[in-house]
């Protein structure tokens, strides 16, 4: 019994992990279409011990679908998350198609879940809805800033990234590690996702730069959180930076509060919060780190200090470091699909 689903963009990284966080958490589900582009359709696949062809995307691919889950880019979110909500799906939609539009409710369950209250397959009628995951570097902020937002009220964040390949998908993870070995070996790394060497190198982020000097990737850091925390004034800036580190986004977070809030409080906080484990144990210089939250799905919370540079405890620094598939993708949209039940 359950709900039938849908997973859109299934051969990609975030597809492959939606299967991955359904099996995870049994997910119940009566019947499950995969769902890609003609490339792959007619490959098969095995989940749960049962063998599925992959059936290529149409609009009349969700007939009969409860919940379809998006991961296949802006443009096929665009083009088919509408026929899918039509045919009377709810759609939780990775990309960023649709996060600022102001029907859409953009949602990390352990921060704005009211935001989707009145969302649920029971009150689906004929049509049904669109949901929006956020961007991956702003739920793995989020998680650690918003239980501190909430005792203390965050006026302004100033995040620095440093982002996985992962977050630009299975072709740039594959190739990080091509050009690992071919640098290694003295050999010329193939530059095909990336225009520059990723080994054993750092950019800026690979999102289009705007006109006000900020790329995509920064400015969705600004508009999301005041979507998500609703509060159209908090001030947000940041600097995104692609590492070459392979599935787990960091982000060094500096916050402003309009209250005190002391790191003692603020270290209790964070311990109690859902989704969240507190590394920070100074005496061995041992702190959040990739490796460490890769395939797993709490985020790793760490270096909690007071600013010094703020007067009156009003200020403090964080760092932290989530799994940019899981919890920056996949895990949050099945979390999101688990309150419509
Ligand atoms: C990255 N956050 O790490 C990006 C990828 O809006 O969903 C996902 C872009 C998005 O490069």
């Amino acid at each position: 019994d359950g709900p039938s689903l849908a997973v859109v963009g299934v051969t990609g990284a975030v597809g492959q992990e939606f299967l991955q966080v359904l099996s995870d958490r049994d997910f119940p589900y009566r019947s499950i279409r995969m769902l890609a582009s003609l490339r792959s359709a007619g490959r098969h696949l095995t989940f749960e011990g049962r063998e599925y062809e992959i059936e290529e995307l149409v609009p009349e691919s969700f007939a009969g679908v409860d919940i379809a889950l998006f991961s296949a880019g802006g443009s096929v979110s665009r083009e088919m998350a509408p026929a899918a909500v039509q045919r009377g799906a709810v759609v939780v939609d990775n990309s960023s198609a649709f996060r600022m539009d102001p029907n859409v409710p953009l949602i990390i369950p352990e921060v704005n879940p009211d935001a989707m209250a009145h969302i649920t397959l029971k009150k689906k009628g004929k049509e049904g809805w669109l949901i929006a995951n956020p961007n991956c570097s702003t739920i793995i902020c989020l998680m650690a800033a918003t239980p501190l937002h909430r005792h203390a009220k965050v006026v302004r964040m100033v995040v620095s990234t440093y982002q996985a390949a992962s977050g630009a998908g299975a072709a740039a993870m594959e190739e990080l590690e091509l050009q690992t070995r071919e640098v290694l070996d003295g050999k010329q790394p193939t530059c095909k996702i990336f225009k520059q060497q990723y080994a054993f190198n750092l950019f800026s982020h690979n999102a289009p730069v705007l006109s006000n000097g900020y790329n995509e990737e920064e400015m969705k850091l600004v508009k999301e959180t005041r979507k998500i925390w609703n509060d159209k004034d908090v001030k947000v800036t940041a600097t995104c930076i692609r590492v070459p580190v392979m599935r787990a986004h960091a982000e060094s977070v500096n916050l402003q509060f309009e209250r005190p809030l002391d790191e003692d409080t603020a270290r209790q906080i964070l311990k109690e919060a859902a989704g969240l484990v507190v590394v920070d144990y100074r005496a061995s210089n041992l702190f959040p780190t990739p490796l460490e939250v890769s395939n797993k799905d709490d985020v790793a919370v760490g270096r909690i200090r007071q600013d010094l540079s703020q007067e009156g405890n009003h200020g403090l620094e964080i760092f932290v470091c989530g799994d940019q598939i899981r919890k920056g993708a996949a895990l949050n949209a099945v979390q999101i699909a688990e309150k419509l039940l």
